[in-house]
């Protein structure tokens, strides 16, 4: 099968898992849970929980712990998107092709389903624990310390902080600062997808070492690539308007380096990565790190 069916079969089979765990029966509280769907069904590539899924396959996981985590990456991902698009930050009208779900719902809504999106993630790692016997609970400890930690405010959420304040001060970033910002607020939780992968299969602490360093690249190389297609790709491909870091003044790694330098240290952060894993290029995993770097959405 091409690598192109491939992913889209992968990609409807994570979606499937997704609806078997979203919330379901609400009550009073439904316009809420209407938003929590809306955000996540609206799409995506999907790329946490099938990383995870593959570091977890690769690694001859087993574990009935695996879909609650992979939901939980993707409740997380989609909550700092709607955040990210609310007035008091980006503020965004269009994401995945879809009005956002401030725009749909109203601000306040659209507060609380990020938050709700949060919260229902660490309901379900929680919940994880009935899913596997007693002998596998430290793996599901393990899983639950990285989700929380790279998720927070010594991860993804401590990087946004940073972007946020950047962009107000309007001081001019060297590289360590715009490496620090991309390091947490986008590879954080692209490392938690593939380190859960790792854990949750049960691989030494020395592999998860190397799933971090990998997934620091490939989580790096994303964000560059994400810039590149801020400028070159457009509404159609991106579901979302093209060129807002320049409409936010935001700096990027292309608007200090250039698009020939930037594109360059995709390539090299993504030979980096694929030589850390040990993947060969027949692999899945090897031509998804290259899709991920090299798409145009
Ligand atoms: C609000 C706490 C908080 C954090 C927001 C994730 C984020 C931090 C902001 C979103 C904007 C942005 C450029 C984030 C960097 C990570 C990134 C490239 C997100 C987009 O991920 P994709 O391309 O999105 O995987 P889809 O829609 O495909 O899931």
């Amino acid at each position: 099968m091409s690598f192109n069916r491939l992913l889209d079969t992968k990609v409807k089979e994570i979606e499937v898992i997704l609806e078997n765990h979203l919330p379901t029966d609400m009550s009073f509280q439904k316009t809420v849970g209407e938003a929590m769907n809306y955000s996540v069904r609206a799409g995506g590539k999907r790329i946490r929980p099938m990383l995870m899924q593959e570091i977890f396959i690769a690694n001859g996981g087993k574990s009935k712990a695996l879909e609650s985590f992979m939901t939980a990456i993707e409740c997380i991902h989609t909550y700092s998107l709607v955040h990210d698009d609310l007035p008091a930050m980006d503020d965004d009208d269009y994401r995945r092709g879809v009005l956002t779900t401030h725009k749909k719902y109203g601000e306040a809504m659209g507060v609380l389903a990020g938050d709700a999106l949060l919260n229902y993630a660490f309901e379900l790692v929680a919940g994880a624990f009935g899913l596997v016997p007693e002998s596998e609970y430290i793996k599901v400890v393990k899983a639950f310390e990285i989700l929380s930690r790279k998720a927070g405010v010594f991860g993804m959420i401590g990087g946004q902080v940073c972007d946020v304040e950047a962009e107000k001060a309007q001081v001019v970033l060297d590289k360590d600062q715009i490496l620090y910002i991309h390091e947490h607020k986008t590879a954080a939780l692209i490392q938690a997808s593939m380190m859960i992968g790792g854990v949750l299969a049960g691989c030494d602490d020395a592999y998860i070492d190397k799933l971090e360093r990998a997934a620091y690249d490939i989580g790096i190389a994303f964000q560059i690539q994400d810039d590149v297609l801020d400028i070159t790709s457009t509404f159609e491909e991106l579901g979302k308007p093209i060129g807002s870091d320049e409409k936010n003044n935001k700096q990027t790694y292309v608007s200090i380096y250039g698009l020939d330098h930037a594109k360059s240290e995709v390539e090299r952060l993504s030979d980096e990565a694929i030589f850390l894993l040990g993947v060969s290029e027949d692999d899945f995993l090897c031509q998804l790190i290259l899709y991920l770097i090299d798409r145009n959405k």
